[in-house]
């Protein structure tokens, strides 16, 4: 049963049929999850979503009979359950708060339903239904995640059947969207018609299908009618029957993350990733991928042993087999992987354990041949793929900046009617970028004063008008909605970057190009580690300020400063600047400039000048 703590690995093992714990066992070397969980200590503890999983029925819990219910929130375990759904059960924390002076108690329960875009590929009626949803049925707007999805807020209990099954209506899906399995495959969504982006957003598909659970759950609780018959389209991975041949009945120990990027465009931040493919090229052919593993940026600052980390370079694969070898690396998590402390139980954690010889040793025995020696190629730049593009085809694409992402129709700007007029009149295609903006594709030269008039009369702001280091920025969502969140992200961040374009204005650095990433919390969802500078929630009103990543994402940044109140960012960070203008290398970012330079050095320029002397 969900969080009882008899759960263990034993009894475990006992539920699958294991032989060392009373079952029947295999001959062959060890690598299924049946046989891992057999040879662990039946002392350890598995965690309690483990035994939620175990306990599920391949993800079908009791949610279908608690969505017949009449009451506005799940149980605790089909929470967990209903994650690998694709949705969360939120409540908004404003609403909590004003509830509260008004003398009322408890709070009201809504669904946050995220959809799964693997390259952020979808259509322009892909793209109104969701509109339409958010509207019908959520808060009204829509929000372009960090992974190249959508996210619908506000969703009551009463009508997530109805957004989910009407979100597979268009062709999207849900499924896997969050929980402990593979989650959306981010890939550079640049519609360059090249033989190379056509190849990596095709793997990206592949890999989304091949990894997608095979569980009926997810077709009978939000497709079917209630004989059972499919009311709604289902993917034919959707619903292929109740075995996980790469999953087990456990599923992974935690969320696991693919990303598929260029070595001159970096722009989905390969190195974060659980899994990194980084294409190899040569004669304007993939070749190839280095592989890199290990990728995960969250922390929680009262567990010691938890950390950011960038992927480690594990080996070379060939195009061909690359499949096969996401595959053994998932499978290596799968059996390895710590089931007993969710804090330390991504990827990253194992690969640093194990060290990355062993962890390549234990891939090449999971897949049956041996990686390659790396290939040289690696990350020397990224694109944010934001304003006008030829796409090689004749035709153009629009990379229309979205501030963090958000969908939202205000007296100023009316960002949904804007995208419903543009999809109305000229029908482009889409694509989600891993900034939560989107580009508008498939365009004619002539589309081009067509697609700024709409724009100019909904009040959003063109790309080419928006500032370099608005456009560069990225907040998580944060408040209202997320129950991690220690402070405000998504609407703290706007009225920070009016103060830095002032200041960037003032120091002549207007035009230069960094990244400033904010998230409400350190668990990393708008990835601030890597960033030129991450400002990162930390307690009420107060963020630790971390400088010298790289706009490229190939580094990891440092502690500046910590609990610094919101107010107090942009007056720490204008001698730094100042000391940038004047004392950058040829080619330094400001990250760059921030890593060479080292935080005491920083510290002393940041220091306001001793007093006087008497
Ligand atoms: Fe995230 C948890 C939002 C990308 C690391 N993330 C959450 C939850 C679901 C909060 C919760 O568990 O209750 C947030 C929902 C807020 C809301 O109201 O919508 C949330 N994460 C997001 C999104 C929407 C941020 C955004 O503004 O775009 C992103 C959704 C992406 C998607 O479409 O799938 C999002 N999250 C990320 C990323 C960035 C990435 O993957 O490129 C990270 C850092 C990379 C990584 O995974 O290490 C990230 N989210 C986390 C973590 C820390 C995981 C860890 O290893 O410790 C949590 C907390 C957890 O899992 O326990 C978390
Ligand atoms: Fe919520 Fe923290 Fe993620 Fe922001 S970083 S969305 S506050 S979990």
């Amino acid at each position: 049963m969900g969080g009882d703590p008899a759960y263990t690995r034993e009894n475990a093992g006992r539920a699958l049929g294991c032989e060392a714990a009373g079952g029947k066992g295999r001959s062959s070397r060890c690598v299924s999850a049946v046989e891992t969980e057999c040879r662990v200590s039946a002392e350890e503890k598995l965690s309690a979503v483990e035994g939620i999983k175990a306990a599920s029925n391949f993800l079908r819990g009791t949610v279908a009979a608690e969505l017949a219910e009449d009451s506005d929130q799940f149980s605790a375990e089909s929470i967990q359950v209903l994650k690998h759904h694709g949705t969360y059960q939120q409540d908004n924390r404003d609403d909590r708060a004003a509830a509260r002076a008004d003398g009322k108690a408890g709070k009201q329960f809504s669904m946050m339903v995220r959809s799964r875009i693997p390259g952020g590929q979808l259509t322009a009626s892909q793209l109104l239904a969701e509109l339409d949803l958010c509207e019908r049925f959520g808060g009204g707007t829509l929000r372009i995640t960090s992974r190249q999805g959508l996210q619908i807020h506000g969703v009551v209990k009463a009508r997530l059947r109805d957004v989910i099954a009407q979100i597979n209506a268009t062709g999207l899906s849900t499924l896997a969207a969050c929980g402990d399995v593979n989650r959306n495959v981010m890939c550079c969504p640049a519609p360059y018609q090249t033989p190379v982006h056509l190849e990596l957003q095709q793997l990206a598909q592949t890999l989304a299908h091949h990894f997608a659970p095979r569980t009926r759950a997810y077709r009978e609780i939000w497709l079917c009618d209630a004989a059972g018959t499919p009311q709604r389209r289902v993917d034919e991975n959707q619903g292929a029957g109740d075995d996980e041949p790469i999953y087990g009945r456990t599923y992974l120990p935690r969320k696991f993350k693919m990303g598929i990027a260029l070595p001159h465009d970096n722009c989905i931040d390969v190195y974060t990733h659980d899994l990194g493919l980084l294409a190899v090229i040569e004669q304007d052919r993939v070749i190839g991928f280095n592989v890199l593993v290990g990728g995960g940026l969250g922390v929680t600052p009262s567990n010691k042993k938890t950390y950011p980390a960038l992927a480690k370079r594990l080996g070379f694969v060939a195009a061909r087999d690359v499949v096969a070898v996401a595959e053994a690396v998932v499978k290596v998590q799968r059996d390895h992987g710590n089931r007993e402390d969710r804090k330390l139980a991504r990827l990253k954690y194992l690969v640093d354990h194990w060290g990355i010889e062993a962890f390549r040793a234990r891939v090449d025995a999971y897949c049956g041949h041996r990686l390659q020696p790396l290939h040289p190629a690696e990350v020397h730049a990224m694109c944010d793929h934001i304003g006008w593009e030829a796409q090689g085809d004749g035709r153009w694409y629009y990379g229309l900046n979205v501030e963090n992402g958000r969908l939202a129709d205000t007296p100023q700007r009316q960002w949904k009617s804007a995208l419903r007029a543009i999809c109305g009149t000229l029908a482009p295609g889409l694509r989600l970028t891993a900034h939560q903006s989107i580009l508008l594709t498939n365009l004619q030269e002539r589309d081009r004063p067509v697609l700024e008039e709409i724009l100019r009369r909904h009040g959003v702001p063109l790309s080419e008008e928006t500032s370099t280091v608005r456009r560069w920025s990225m907040a998580c969502v944060a408040w209202p909605t997320c129950g991690l969140a220690i402070t405000e992200s998504e609407r703290a961040l706007p009225g920070l970057i009016d103060q830095l374009e002032a200041e960037l204005d003032r120091w002549g650095l207007a035009r230069d190009v960094f990244t400033v990433r904010m998230t409400g919390c350190p668990n990393g969802c708008a990835r601030p580690y890597n960033a030129d500078i991450g400002l990162v929630g930390k307690a009420r009103g107060r963020y630790s300020v971390y400088l010298g990543g790289s706009p490229q994402g190939t580094r990891l940044n440092f502690l500046f400063q910590d609990l610094v109140p919101l107010e107090q960012i942009v007056p720490l960070l204008s001698p730094l600047f100042a000391a940038f203008r004047d004392q950058r290398q040829e080619g330094e970012s400001f990250g760059d400039f921030c890593h060479r330079c080292g935080r005491d050095a920083l510290c002393a320029l940041a220091a306001p000048p001793p007093p006087p002397t008497a």
